[in-house]
């Protein structure tokens, strides 16, 4: 099988966006006058539930936190604001792009492949990212965008990743995803697609047994990655040509079944 493709996931895999999420679901609550905080261990709890509206109402239904009966007809207004404040916080470059990532999809444009993008954020927090870190528009830089207010269900369902494979107008086992974290792994295996995990700031705890390789980051030429696990030993960054070898081997390969417990 020919290699057509890289779809990258955004939060935590092209930049270490959570923190300015969790900042921003703060300052916005504080705003409206709620007594609610998300310290950074209960933000990893929520982060199980991808999509932030989701996440809110999530938080509501588990905590019963106060006030929460003033927000429960609000939760999109509540979001769209934090969403705001988050994408000014973007704006002013608070987030920077993750290591190897602007190398890698120049380096896939140049070979050729198609590059995408599948997360369950939306466009126009994408926009703003790029904008900010590579000074030109997203859909200059990606062939496709596959976002959050385009599916009904988020990861880890495959949806966001079918998205992206049509837009692209590649097969499954013409492309390749890079995440972040278990929820986007099965989401992209749960479409066929075979992962490659940067574990971020939140998910380095999480199990990527699955993946076909797992590394500290994507790598330089002088800032070679970590190995973790799969494939990719004794490499210093993850290029097109690599990534083309590796899924001559996964094609053909059963799909993954996903573990017990994960939501669709
Ligand atoms: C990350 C998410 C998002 C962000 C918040 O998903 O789950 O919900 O935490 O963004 P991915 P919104 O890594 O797939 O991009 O508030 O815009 O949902
Ligand atoms: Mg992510």
């Amino acid at each position: 099988m020919t290699l057509k493709a890289i779809i990258f996931d955004v939060d935590g895999t092209l930049a270490e966006t959570e923190e300015a999420h969790r900042v921003a679901f703060n300052e916005e609550f504080a705003a409206w006058d709620l007594p609610w905080e998300w310290d950074r261990d209960l933000y990893a709890e929520l982060l199980a539930v991808t999509g932030g509206r989701e996440r809110i109402r999530h938080y509501i239904e588990r905590y019963a936190p106060p006030k929460a009966e003033t927000v429960r007809e609000r939760i999109a207004e509540l979001h769209r604001a934090k969403s705001e404040r988050y994408m000014k916080m973007i704006a002013e470059g608070a987030v920077p792009l993750r290591p190897g990532v602007a190398r890698l999809i120049d380096e896939a444009k140049a070979a050729g492949l198609k590059v995408g993008v599948a997360t369950t954020t939306s466009t126009p927090n994408v926009e703003v990212l790029i904008e900010a870190t590579l000074g030109r528009p997203a859909r200059d830089v990606f062939d496709a965008l596959a976002c959050g207010e385009e599916v009904e269900r988020k990861k880890p369902a495959p949806d966001l990743y079918e998205l992206a494979l049509d837009k692209l107008g590649v097969s499954h086992n013409e492309a390749m995803a890079i995440e972040d974290s278990r929820n986007g792994l099965y989401a992209a295996l749960r479409a066929g697609v075979p992962v490659i995990i940067t574990p971020s700031g939140y998910t380095a705890e999480e199990d990527f047994t699955d993946a076909l390789a797992v590394v500290s980051h994507l790598g330089e030429p002088d800032m070679p990655y970590e190995h973790l696990s799969g494939l990719g030993w004794s490499r210093t960054m993850i290029t097109p040509s690599m990534l083309a070898r590796w899924i001559d081997g996964w094609a053909g390969r059963p799909s993954t079944p996903p573990p017990p417990g994960l939501p669709v």
